[in-house]
Order: C-alpha cells, then structure tokens, then sequence
C-alpha cells in the first residue's frame, strides 16, 4: 500500500476516501479537512479567540494541537468532574499537554474543579439529585464552558466532537424524532443572545480511527481510557452499529451525516432561523444571568436542590 501523495510507504488507509498516506501526508490531509470545515461552516477567524473543551481524551487534545499549529489564538478549559483515578488520570493528560505543547504558543488553560466549586464530585451531585449521572454532567459542561466563554470575552466555544460522534447522536435522534434536537445539530451553532457564546466543532469532518492515528503519529499523550460512566450507553451501541455498516459500505458516517447537513442548510433557507426562535424564547436567568427558556436555568435549579438535600 504506498501514500496517494507521494508514493512512499502508507501506514493507513481510508477507504471513504479512497486513498491511503505515509504519516506526513496524512498529517497535512487532517489540516486540510479541518480547514475545509472551519471555512465551509464559517466556524472562526484568525482574529477571534477560541476556547476548546479539553477532556484529556485524543480527540479534544487533537483538535488543541491542530488549531495550535494552524496558528489561531487558542486557550483551553478542562472541567474536572471528580470521578475518581479517571479524572486523576485526564487531568495529568491535560496539564501535561499544557507544559509540553501549548506553552510553546502561549496558550492557557482555564480549569473547572467540580468538587472545590459545587462541593461535591459529579456523582455524589448526581445521587443528590435521583438524576442520571451523564444528564447532570451535561448540564455542568454546558453551564461551566459557556460561563467561562463568555466571562473571558473568547468569541467562540469550541468542542472536538468528531464524525462518529456527530452521526450516532444523528442516528439517536433520529430514531426517536427529536426535532428540537435535529435543528440545532450543526457544527457551527451561533451566539443567538447575548450571554451565549458561539459553539463550533471543528472535527466534524474527522472519523474517531483517524483522530487517533494522528494523536499517535503525532506523540499526543491522551487519557486512552473511556469515562466509565459512558459504560452501556445508547451512544455507544449506536456508533458500533455505524462501525459495523462503515465496514461494510465505507463512506457510511460521511454520507449520513453530511447529508444530514446539506439537507438542513437548504431547509434553513425556508424556515425560521434558530437565532430568532432563541430570541424569542430565551431571557436571562433570574439567579445567574445565563440565557434560559425558563425563569431559572436548570442549572441553578440543579443546584439549589443539591444544596437542599446536602
Ligand atoms: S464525561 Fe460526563 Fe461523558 Fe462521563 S459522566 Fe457521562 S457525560 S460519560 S461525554
Ligand atoms: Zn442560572
């Protein structure tokens, strides 16, 4: 198997993409993709100020170097959730990613720690609750990168959610036709008030096996293992039942997804755009002044009932 590009030895081969790469060239084929979807969803400029989500994981790390390299004014956060020897692990993967690579572009990192902040570690918050410990968790991070964005003045939030991520929350949601959800799946949502900041994802591009054979020809020192608490997930099941068809028809993920999207930027056309119907339903907080469509965003709730039960 030789590299499309240059004729050397490859060492992986994309079948979607009909090609294979030496790892150099494969390196430059990523920064192409990620430039080709940073310009097509008009994600950012050089002139803005970006901050990633960093979870110690390759994709996250991945997408710090990447837009490092590219030259774009990048800082990151990592919201430690307190989940034991996992998040022990993630965060010496982060500060460790910080002093070798990002320091070299004066990049910084911003850290949440969920235990010292909310007093107790996500799990413990969770069982307070009687609530799922992922949903808890997914209203944290929303809540702590948002905050932070928007304290910071960064013009936008970004997320390293990759191809296989985006086409199995697809397949969820289309499954059980959640709309609502289905409108705001794109890898560039606006800031629609003020008080939230821009989210882009700009690996949406990118499958999972080809992140990681970046990271590893790259030398990035990623946290390998998964959040235990994912163990089981629907999201799981459903990216192995894409995997499965991707093997069997290569070009799966990218037809589904990015058809996804071709499909509703010509819907958007006709339709009300997401930034008038946030407008119309979304005010600040009554406690903390982030946007929400009720009078206390669920965050704050999720908090003043913790506070109650402690
Ligand atoms: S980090 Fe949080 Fe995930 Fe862990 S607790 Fe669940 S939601 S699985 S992306
Ligand atoms: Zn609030």
């Amino acid at each position: 198997m030789l590299c499309r590009k240059c004729k050397t030895k490859a060492v992986i081969n994309l079948p979607q993409h009909n090609r294979a790469f030496c790892s150099p060239c494969f390196t430059d084929f990523l920064h192409t993709q990620v430039i080709r979807g940073i310009k097509a969803q008009n994600m950012f400029t050089k002139n803005e100020r970006i901050l990633v989500a960093v979870s110690g994981g390759k994709d996250s790390l991945t997408l710090w170097q990447i837009l490092l390299h590219l030259g774009y004014r990048v800082d990151a956060l990592y919201v430690d959730l307190g989940i034991g020897s996992y998040s022990e692990k993630s965060r010496e993967k982060v500060n460790r990613f910080t002093h070798d690579v990002a320091s070299r572009y004066e990049s910084k990192l911003h850290i949440h720690t969920v235990e010292e902040e909310e007093g107790a570690g996500i799990k413990d918050l969770a069982n307070l609750l009687h609530r799922p410990t992922c949903s808890t968790c997914g209203t944290m991070k929303r809540y702590q990168f948002n905050r932070v964005a928007v304290q910071n003045d960064y013009d936008v939030m970004a997320t390293g959610h990759n191809l296989d991520d985006e086409a199995s929350r697809l397949l969820g949601n289309v499954l059980r036709w959640q709309t609502e959800y289905l409108d705001k799946q794109t890898p560039h949502l606006p800031a629609s008030v003020e008080g939230f900041a821009r989210k882009v994802k700009p690996l949406y591009r990118l499958t999972e096996r080809e992140i990681a054979t970046y990271a590893v020809i790259n030398k990035i020192d990623y946290q390998v293992e998964e959040c235990p608490m994912a163990k089981g997930s629907k999201m799981l099941l459903y990216k192995e039942m894409l995997n499965r068809l991707e093997t069997e028809s290569p070009g799966t993920k990218q037809r589904f997804y990015w058809g996804f999207l071709e499909k509703q930027a010509t819907a958007r056309q006709q339709t009300t755009e997401i930034v008038d119907q946030d407008r119309e339903c979304l005010h600040p907080c009554a406690t903390c002044g982030q946007p929400t469509s009720s009078e206390i965003c669920s965050y704050c709730k999720m908090m003043a009932k913790a506070k109650t039960r402690v």
